[in-house]
């Protein structure tokens, strides 16, 4: 074919065509991610028992993904309204979005907002207000170590080292007792350099299930508020632990009510359902207005290289919702069937165990809170029960209550009893 390209401006003649060895040719095959590459291997089992208790994604009874009526209303809303553009939004995205999700977060009345101190930015999803956050951290921030717990959810350890954050963890989980190792907890933040950063999970700890009383809480701002530790909080899942918004976002406003400074990183793939919309927010409390101000010019120039600015469709779903008291009332009764609908399962799973007297103690499947049961099966008896139920979890042993029915409890209760008396 003839080409329009001056030969000057072509460079030499290739040398071997396209027949030659790749330019890519060294770079290794990655393992797949270690929570979603579940649902990849989910995927290709044929088997038609096959259960995902994989990634944290809400099923109803009939095992299918929910769009909740209130977001489906809001949809439907939004495609009506002809005089609505899909201009870009600004950098930090939707006004109405970031000034509704910090209130959804910090509480209608939070004095923080009032005076003007909290920055609100739309973002990317959790994953994606926690990378801004974290980039904005290196960038400004004087302490760059983030202390994380242990365990955590899979990416954050990766989030934050890839925004040029150095990565240490606190101890949290205690095996033996299947609780927090609340005193583990104090002796490592006692131990953290002053002003470093600390990553708390708002409620429904990932992967444990396991959440600080609301005292421990108190003890936990005490400690980091008098070592000047900076709170990141993430929250992915406010609704989702308790079903009362309001609950679940306790140890945030506890933070902020001793006017302190902190981060928040908010998601709505959970509790709106919205995954793949990516939805979220990243809020910054701040001393006062006008270092708000500054920090959120800042933020611009994080987001701005990065994506530019966020998309529209999720964030006028969502502010929608919370904006029309009907609509935001009609979406609590809907997310507290969905934290009820879990809890039952918990139950259920719980009764079917000790139904077949599977050895051990299980009280910890109704004890721990939020999406998941952090089961104690290790990695030989996940994969057993992967290998011969056809049942899909992390490694670690962590199952997906909400991927759970009143229909495969029976299947996933004979694999745990098997698992735990034929496999150590
Ligand atoms: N933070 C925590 C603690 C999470 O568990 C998750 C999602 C996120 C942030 C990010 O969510 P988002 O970006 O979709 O808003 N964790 C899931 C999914 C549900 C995942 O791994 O991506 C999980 O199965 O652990």
């Amino acid at each position: 074919m003839a080409s329009t390209i001056p030969d000057e401006m072509l460079g030499p003649a290739p040398t071997s065509g396209s027949h030659g060895p790749s330019v890519f040719a060294d770079v290794v095959q990655a393992p797949e991610d270690p929570i979603l590459g579940v649902t990849v291997a989910y995927n290709k089992d044929p088997s038609p028992v096959k259960v995902n208790l994989g990634v944290g994604a809400y099923r109803t009874e009939e095992g299918k993904p929910l769009v909740l009526n209130v977001v489906r209303r809001a949809e439907q809303m939004l495609v009506n309204d002809g005089s609505r553009v899909k201009e870009y939004l600004p950098i930090t995205g939707l006004a109405d979005f970031n000034k509704l999700s910090a209130k959804l977060i910090f509480g209608v009345d939070s004095p923080a907002i009032q005076e003007k101190r909290v920055t609100t930015v739309q973002c990317l999803s959790g994953t994606g207000s926690l990378r801004v956050g974290a980039e904005f951290l290196a960038r400004h921030y004087h302490q760059r170590t983030i202390y994380i717990p242990l365990p955590t959810w899979g990416n954050h350890p990766k989030v934050f080292a890839l925004a040029g954050l150095f990565v240490k963890t606190y101890r949290y989980y205690d095996p033996a007792t299947r609780g927090l190792n609340f005193q583990g907890l104090l002796e490592d933040l006692s131990a953290a350099p002053s002003g470093a950063i600390v990553l708390l999970h708002a409620c429904a700890h990932n992967p444990t299930g396991v959440d600080p009383t609301f005292e421990q809480w108190e003890q936990i701002r005490q400690l980091m508020r008098s070592k000047t530790l900076l709170p990141f909080f993430d929250s992915a899942y406010q609704g989702f632990a308790s079903g009362n918004l309001d609950a679940d976002a306790q140890s945030v406003r506890l933070f902020v009510e001793d006017g302190g400074e902190l981060l928040a990183a908010q998601s709505y793939a959970k509790n709106m359902g919205l995954y793949g919309e990516r939805v979220g927010a990243l809020s910054i409390v701040c001393k006062t207005a006008d270092v708000a101000t500054k920090v959120e010019s800042q933020l611009k120039l994080v987001i701005r290289p990065m994506y530019s600015s966020p998309p529209i469709h999720g964030a006028s779903i969502v502010a929608t919702i919370l904006k029309d008291r009907e609509m935001y009332h009609e979406w609590t009764i809907e997310l507290k069937a969905m934290a009820d609908r879990i809890i039952s399962m918990r139950h259920q799973l719980f009764e079917a165990l000790r139904a077949k007297g599977t050895p051990g103690d299980w009280t910890h499947i109704i004890k721990q809170i939020g999406m998941f049961t952090f089961t104690g099966l290790n990695t030989e008896q996940v994969a057993f029960m992967t290998k011969e139920y056809h049942i899909y979890m992390t490694s670690d042993g962590r199952i997906s209550m909400a991927g759970l029915s009143s229909k495969t409890i029976p299947h996933l209760a004979d694999a745990i009893h098997e698992a735990i008396t034929c496999v150590n």
